[in-house]
């Protein structure tokens, strides 16, 4: 076995990628990610200490953040960064060591190894890595929660990390995200006490999203319901993914009056929705779909495709010369965008003048699509939605928030929409809107049968409406709304979003399309018996029993 992974939908054969991930990840790359996790526990075991000594270490807490969003799935596959990383980190951890000797007097005892190993050449990393990956841990359930716990906070550092771009911050989570870590690390923590942690996690969770929908809206005003152009126009133009909205903004101000178009693809669509970018006359609208469509759809775009955060996938070489790179996206042989630095922009000019360059994208489709429920546009239309309820014009919710996913069984998510009753009404984050986003569901008394509220992470604006339509009709708990929850998931982020979602009491919900390899039987056992948390069968019966 040359690597193991198993944190996402796609683990090879349902239980682990052992030879190369499915993601494109090579065994060597998933060994580094492996070591520099290891890397950041040590820095945490050490964290943890320090705060509780009163020092708060800023550059620890935003090399962590960083680092864990970079082992995302499809987020960054390029070696000698994490390479650079497990180096940069390792001299951090020391820093932290010496700062809290210096504070407390007395060395630490009897610490994990995690906060004493250390290593110089690659070699030396391999060897290392071998020893520490997710097979390290001995006993299924305890490897099963550490390891739940890890992608949950992996899920959260992203957020985290996308609030801090726009100037937000919570020393709590930091705080969180470091004792998870260093938890992982301790053998006397037992099941009852990780399944307590992953349950905080969630609270936290809900915590970096409130965090971020607060970034997001106070810097560029709440989502606006759009139709969003899906066609093309005639100059060349820059197609941006992932999402960080900062990097798109800077994007959108370098390129005015340069006679370049610019245009979003998977998760950047929701860009579309916000005020502040509105304004911008050579801002197109959306091209393409989710994520894992990438490779046709960005040789046909023809001109320069920037992206922000994962989901990359290995490019191909007909297109690999157009794709640029920044913050935590790394790929071999891809240009990469360099960070900005005292506090200046980014500079985008190199993609810019490749643009300049290239003929103008293929048209793939026309039309529009309709987005924009966020739970501010939501709040202004609770009183039709509580109305249409009432006189039974809607029956049911279906959130079909989450991920798209290459696997052809993600079929059923299409085939669940258009099947579903013509008195129901999805509401959808995140790239799984692409299974259903252009299907013709139409209207309930003028509101459109699928609304959308942006990202993944908006996925929080989605509760946000649940415990409005709680309050509107005067119930105790959410769990007695007509809503159902029929979640598609893929990454790390979804396992934030679902253990947000626990956290907030939403019991019964469906995750598909296949429950992660990484819930060993006893730890699904429990999700089972606590939450009511379910698979996936086929759109029949499921149906069936979603509307019994
Ligand atoms: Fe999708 Fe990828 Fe947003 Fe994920 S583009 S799969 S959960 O990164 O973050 O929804
Ligand atoms: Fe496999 Fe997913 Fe890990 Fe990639 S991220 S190696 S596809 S389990």
């Amino acid at each position: 076995m040359s690597m193991f992974c198993y944190q996402c939908q796609e683990a090879a054969k349902g239980t682990g990628c052992t030879i190369r991930g499915t993601c494109g990840k090579t065994g060597d790359t998933a060994k580094l990610q492996d070591l520099l996790i290891y890397t950041l526990k040590g820095i945490s075991i050490y964290c943890v200490k320090a705060r509780a000594a009163g020092i708060e270490d800023h550059r620890a807490n935003q090399f962590i953040v960083e680092s864990l969003f970079s082992t995302i799935t499809n987020a960054n596959f390029d070696d000698r960064v994490f390479t650079e990383k497990i180096k940069e980190g390792l001299e951090l951890r020391e820093e932290i060591k010496e700062k809290l000797l210096k504070n407390t007097g007395a060395a630490e005892q009897n610490l994990h190894d995690a906060a004493l190993w250390n290593a110089q050449t690659l070699e030396d990393f391999y060897q290392k890595a071998e020893k520490v990956g997710v097979l390290s841990t001995g006993n299924e359930d305890i490897r099963s929660l550490r390891e739940l716990l890890i992608y949950g906070v992996k899920g959260m550092a992203a957020y985290v990390e996308h609030a801090h771009v726009l100037g937000y911050g919570d020393d709590r989570l930091h705080a969180f995200i470091q004792k998870a870590l260093a938890a992982t690390t301790d053998d006397a923590k037992s099941v009852a006490q990780l399944v307590a942690m992953v349950m905080e996690c969630g609270k936290y969770g809900v915590d970096a999203m409130a965090l971020l929908d607060k970034a997001n809206t106070t810097t560029y005003g709440n989502p606006e319901v759009t139709q969003v152009n899906i066609g093309v126009r005639q100059n060349p133009g820059i197609l941006v993914s992932g999402h960080d909205l900062k990097d798109f903004e800077e994007l959108l101000i370098q390129t005015e009056g340069a006679g370049v178009d610019v245009y979003t693809h998977g998760e950047m669509l929701p860009a579309n929705y916000y005020p502040a970018f509105k304004k911008y006359k050579h801002f197109v609208g959306n091209y393409g779909n989710a994520w894992w469509q990438q490779g046709k759809e960005f040789e046909a775009f023809n001109g320069p495709v920037l992206i922000t955060t994962n989901c990359l996938v290995p490019p191909k070489g007909t297109y690999k010369d157009r794709v640029y790179t920044t913050g935590v996206v790394g790929f071999e042989g891809v240009n990469h965008i360099a960070n900005r630095t005292d506090g200046k922009p980014k500079d985008f000019s190199a993609v810019i003048e490749h643009a300049k360059a290239c003929t103008p994208p293929t048209e793939i489709e026309r039309g529009a699509i309709t987005g924009g429920f966020a739970h501010n546009t939501m709040l202004g239309l609770a009183d039709r939605i509580v109305d249409a309820v009432k006189k039974g014009a809607v029956k049911r919710f279906f959130v079909m928030a989450g991920c798209d996913g290459r696997s052809k069984d993600r079929d059923y998510y299409t085939e669940f929409a258009r099947k579903l009753p013509e008195n129901t009404v999805i509401l959808t984050a995140g790239c799984a809107k692409y299974r259903y986003n252009k299907l013709d569901l139409g209207y309930i008394n003028g509101i459109p049968r699928v609304l959308d509220a942006g990202q993944c992470n908006d996925s929080y604006s989605l509760v946000l409406t649940a415990l409005k339509l709680k309050e509107a009709f005067g119930m105790e708990d959410i769990n007695e709304l007509p809503v159902s929850y029929n979640i598609a998931w893929y990454e790390q982020k979804a396992v934030i979003v679902l253990l947000a979602l626990l956290y907030l009491g939403v019991k019964n919900i469906h995750l598909g399309p296949t429950l992660p390899a990484f819930l060993s039987p006893n730890v699904a056992k429990v999700l089972v018996d606590s939450f009511g948390i379910g698979g996936i069968s086929d759109v029949e019966q499921d149906m069936e029993m979603f509307m019994g």
